[in-house]
């Protein structure tokens, strides 16, 4: 059963925050709803596959505590590429502590995300202070939140009555929450969902299947067409081919054509 929904231009137009706008606007200018997982070992790397993939993607998702070489330039190299490729920097740091503990996490330590991350990411176990504690930083900076509504991996316990409370702290908080990490949104959000609202969903590669560590992988049309999301983000799928650049071209084109596909 296909998802029907609203084309990005006419949702950019009901965003409620700056950064998901300019997020819908890049996926239709630039024909992609890829978010490439940047999961490798150093900055060097990183940067590297940032400018190979960089016209592919809407959005690059990092890890940045897993970089062995990082330094403080990295924010602004990522930042500079990001703006000539004109894509996203979504930090995938899954904030999880009380407000107050978040906002010190969220500016300072080493890595001083809110300087370069466009979004940040964080799980609502703690209850809304922590969208307040982001959002006291983010906010005036021009940050976005995606808020974990599902999670890829066997056995999560994100379902039921948690993503519930997530999509509701979501809209108490539009002017900051752009959206969600969802795997399977069509089967809990509101028809017709908020459509400011983007889904992202991680755990997709060509094949469906699986990792030794719990990951599950969904195909880009399951992912789109099926469950209603908006966003596919592939890692390992892209960064362990032996050519990322033209890979991320076969997922960007295959996204967007499961996109128009779904088109009302
Ligand atoms: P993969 O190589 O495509 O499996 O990478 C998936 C990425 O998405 C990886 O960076 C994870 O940390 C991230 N992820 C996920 O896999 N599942 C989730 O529920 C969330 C994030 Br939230």
């Amino acid at each position: 059963p296909r998802v029907l929904r609203k084309p990005f231009e006419e949702r950019a137009k009901s965003a409620t925050n700056p950064v998901g706008r300019k997020l819908f606007e890049i996926m239709v200018a630039k024909q992609t709803n890829l978010c490439v997982a940047a999961d490798v070992g150093t900055a060097k790397e990183l940067l590297e596959l940032a400018e190979k993939i960089g016209s592919e993607i809407c959005m690059l998702k990092t890890h940045v505590d897993i970089l062995s070489d990082f330094t403080p330039e990295f924010g602004s190299k990522l930042r500079s590429i990001a703006d000539k490729h004109n894509f996203l920097i979504f930090e995938d740091r899954k904030f999880a502590d009380i407000g107050n503990t978040v906002t010190m996490q969220y500016e300072g330590g080493i890595y001083r995300i809110l300087d370069w991350a466009d979004i940040v990411n964080a799980h609502i176990v703690p209850g809304p202070g922590i969208v307040d504690g982001l959002k006291l930083k983010g906010l005036p900076k021009g940050r976005a939140l995606l808020l974990l509504a599902e999670m890829s991996s066997a056995g999560n316990l994100a379902h039921g009555d948690y993503t519930a409370a997530a999509v509701k702290i979501a809209e108490q908080h539009s002017d900051f929450v752009i959206g969600f990490i969802s795997v399977n949104p069509a089967s809990w959000s509101a028809k017709p969902s908020n459509p400011a609202l983007i889904h992202a969903t991680p755990g997709v590669q060509m094949a469906a299947g699986g990792d030794a560590l719990g990951q599950q992988y969904n195909t880009i049309s399951s992912v789109i067409e099926d469950r209603g999301s908006d966003v596919i983000i592939v890692g390992r799928g892209i960064i362990k081919a032996s050519d990322p650049y033209k890979t991320a071209m076969e997922y960007r084109i295959k996204g967007w054509q499961a996109y128009l596909f779904t088109l009302q």
